[in-house]
């Protein structure tokens, strides 16, 4: 975010110095570590402070949905890629695949920063194999200037204003849990029902979409290519930054609500490393400076003390108990991930 940028850098450099000198002296060829993230989520200057400190080179790449992360590490059977930070329902995934390894919580001081109400929760009990970064949600955007009347539901997209002008992501947990909420069922359904009304909704929704890519999603808010859609609130306040016009808002139904966490592979070459990355990024400061950049929510307890007023305020970053009233975490859906895949491929394949 870009008011607060520098200060954050500052911050972070102040308080980072301090364990600087003692940590490098020992840093060199400490090897690597491989890190797979989605993309805009660990600022430059983070991967190259850590590397500075440990010796660690950090080779890092990047993916757009968990579903492309889980195909490529499934592919590799758990190599090649040390960690990863996949969304609740695809740690729980990997997890049931056996393509994550238990964490050496020993190993992890660092975690003691979490928040407990974010540990522990079901996908994972007891953090055996995950530990929280990010959270965050996928609301509302719409451009204010070019709105006749205020934008409170996921069936506003429907109105015929918006025809041709709305925006989606290509991330099927993420749209298919919004159109769940919008029929009143939970993202995390197994009844075909609700999946079929989902689907139906969607299909509506179709008639007016002008941008259906993760990638375009916030350039074309932006550039007011679209007018409405549906966004991660990160990227949503990444949009704000650019076009004032552009406001984030919590749909009466809800968001959809989403946790990622960093595991290692069942694979990882490098798990000394991957344990040293981890405990890295669960440091206050350097949480703070993640967030900064790129919006979302901290689960870091550290990190929200250390956060300013305006941004301890902004509510597409933080938002109120109200306004995840009716909000779920999109979860791990067992055998019924069959009928999510169903009608995912019938609504990207235009079929009735
Ligand atoms: C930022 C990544 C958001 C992660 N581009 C959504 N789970």
């Amino acid at each position: 975010m870009k008011h607060c940028h520098k200060l954050a850098l500052l911050l972070f450099c102040i308080l980072s110095a301090a364990g600087l000198g003692a940590a490098s002296a020992n840093a060199a060829d400490a090897g690597e570590v491989v890190v797979y993230n989605w993309s805009d989520y660990i600022p430059d200057d983070i991967l190259k402070a850590f590397t500075k400190e440990t010796g660690i080179k950090v080779i890092y790449s990047t993916y757009e949905s968990n579903e492309a992360m889980h195909a490529k590490v499934k592919v590799m059977k758990g190599k090649s890629y040390d960690l990863v930070c996949p969304s609740t329902y695809m740690m729980s995934q990997l997890i049931s695949e056996g393509l994550v390894q238990p964490l050496d919580h020993s190993k992890i001081p660092n975690m003691k920063n979490v928040d407990p109400k974010l540990m522990d929760l079901p996908f994972d009990k007891g953090n055996k194999y995950s530990m929280p970064y990010m959270w965050g949600n996928y609301g509302i955007i719409v451009n204010t200037k070019k709105t006749k009347e205020p934008v409170t539901s996921w069936n506003d997209l429907l109105r015929p204003e918006f025809k041709g002008k709305v925006m989606l992501y290509d991330d099927p947990r993420m749209t298919i849990g919004m159109a769940l909420l919008a029929v009143g069922a939970s993202p995390n359904t197994h009844n075909e029902e609700d999946l079929k009304k989902a689907f139906d909704f969607l299909s509506k929704v179709r008639e007016s979409l002008r941008v259906f890519d993760v990638t375009a999603a916030k350039r074309s808010m932006v550039n007011e290519e679209a007018t409405i859609g549906a966004i991660w609130n990160g990227d949503g306040q990444l949009a704000i930054d650019e076009n004032e016009d552009l406001t984030f808002i919590y749909p009466k139904e809800g968001v959809v609500v989403w946790l990622d966490s960093f595991g290692i592979t069942s694979g990882a070459a490098n798990v000394e490393n991957a344990h040293k990355f981890i405990n890295y990024m669960l440091r206050p400061e350097v949480a703070l400076r993640c967030l900064q950049e790129y919006g979302y929510s901290t689960p870091n307890l550290g990190t929200l003390k250390l956060m300013d007023k305006d941004l301890a305020a902004n509510r597409t970053l933080n938002p109120t108990p109200e306004d995840l009233k009716k909000s779920v975490v999109v979860d791990a859906v067992g055998d019924a991930q069959r009928l999510y895949n169903l009608y995912w491929e019938k609504f990207i394949t235009n079929m009735k």
